[in-house]
């Protein structure tokens, strides 16, 4: 199977979309430009520096649709979708999080690559507004995994994918998700330092976090997770950024050994990153850390948004390309 190329590209989104291997563009924050084309998505989290599209190519001709809340594009190996549910139709962050996980898994039983080959999810992407208001059990990240949860359908509950759950400000409550699945299946990877999302006990919320730590593609490519400073289940260096980010490379290097040796030999040089900031005014600094301690780094982006628990201050997740 050929691999997803990602990439974080300047230029204007039409010149990108009219590229026949764009499978999916992201924009990032106010401006971004806009595009009603369905393999475009727009997040509403601001970035560091320049604005950068988050482009994924496969392998021309692409195709695409638009059914109901859900947006796809497809070529003969992979397949984008995204998911917009407006949390004031249906009640609040719980119920949009059942509906959107519902609507991923009936687009994944329903869809069919051109020769009628089922598709297999590979990695999922969850953004809300405020996901760190309200206490305790009440904060809205927790309803979404329980939402989360009851809308995974049995038919596609068998092992989890990789995953990123992050808190946008921008004060529009529509719930967005997307994903990467493909014509062949990947297998899940956790990670030694770290209990396993599923696993969480119950100090975390009622309804555990539903992923995996990362996917191995069946192309060899490893899809990191949102990946924090959590040790065992437990986050550490509260109010320590840099301790955080050091902890989280730390976290991000032991996956990659994990997931096996071609992938580790490739190691987190290759891995396009997002990073996930808590406050801006700390980029210039991470900047800084990161160009230290990932000298060879591919590429990154810096986004602002929130983690979901409110002890974390940074989170970071990836594409090995
Ligand atoms: C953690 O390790 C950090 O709920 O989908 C990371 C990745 C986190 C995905 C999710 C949550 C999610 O628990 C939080």
């Amino acid at each position: 199977m050929p691999p997803l190329q990602a990439s974080y590209d300047t230029g204007r989104l039409a010149d990108l979309l009219a590229e026949p291997d764009v499978l999916a563009v992201i924009g990032f924050g106010p401006s971004s430009e806009d595009s009603k084309d369905p393999r475009f998505l727009h997040i509403g989290l601001e970035q560091a520096g320049s604005n950068r599209y988050e482009v994924w190519r496969g392998v021309g001709p692409v195709r695409s649709g638009i059914e109901g809340n859900a947006r796809w594009s497809s070529d003969d190996t992979y397949l984008f979708f995204a998911i917009e549910i407006d949390e004031d139709t249906v009640g609040g962050i719980d119920a949009a999080g059942e509906l959107a996980y519902a609507e991923v898994c009936s687009l994944l039983e329903q869809r069919r690559f051109e020769d009628g080959t089922r598709p297999h999810i590979l990695r999922l992407w969850n953004y809300m507004d405020a996901i760190n208001e309200g206490e305790g059990d009440d904060e809205r990240y927790r309803h979404f995994c329980s939402g989360r949860a009851r809308g995974i359908t049995p038919a596609t509950r068998n092992g989890y994918s990789a995953a990123t759950a992050i808190g946008r400000r921008d004060g529009v409550r529509v719930l967005q998700v997307y994903g990467l699945a493909a014509r062949e299946s990947g297998i899940a990877v956790e990670n030694p330092r770290q209990v396993s999302a599923w696993s969480y006990p119950r100090q975390y919320g009622p309804v555990a976090p539903t992923f995996a730590r990362a996917t191995r593609t069946p192309a060899d490519q490893l899809l990191v997770s949102g990946t924090a400073a959590v040790v065992g289940h437990a986050s550490v260096h509260a109010d320590d950024t840099f301790a955080q980010l050091e902890e989280t490379l730390l976290n991000l290097e032991s996956l990659l050994d994990a997931a096996g040796s071609g992938i580790a030999n490739r190691g987190l040089a290759a891995t396009l990153l997002k990073v996930y900031l808590r406050d801006p005014a700390e980029a210039k600094a991470l900047e800084q850390h990161m160009h230290a301690r990932c000298p060879k780094l591919i590429d990154s982006i810096i986004l602002f948004g929130d983690i979901c628990r409110s002890d974390l201050r940074i989170e970071i997740d990836g594409i090995q390309v």
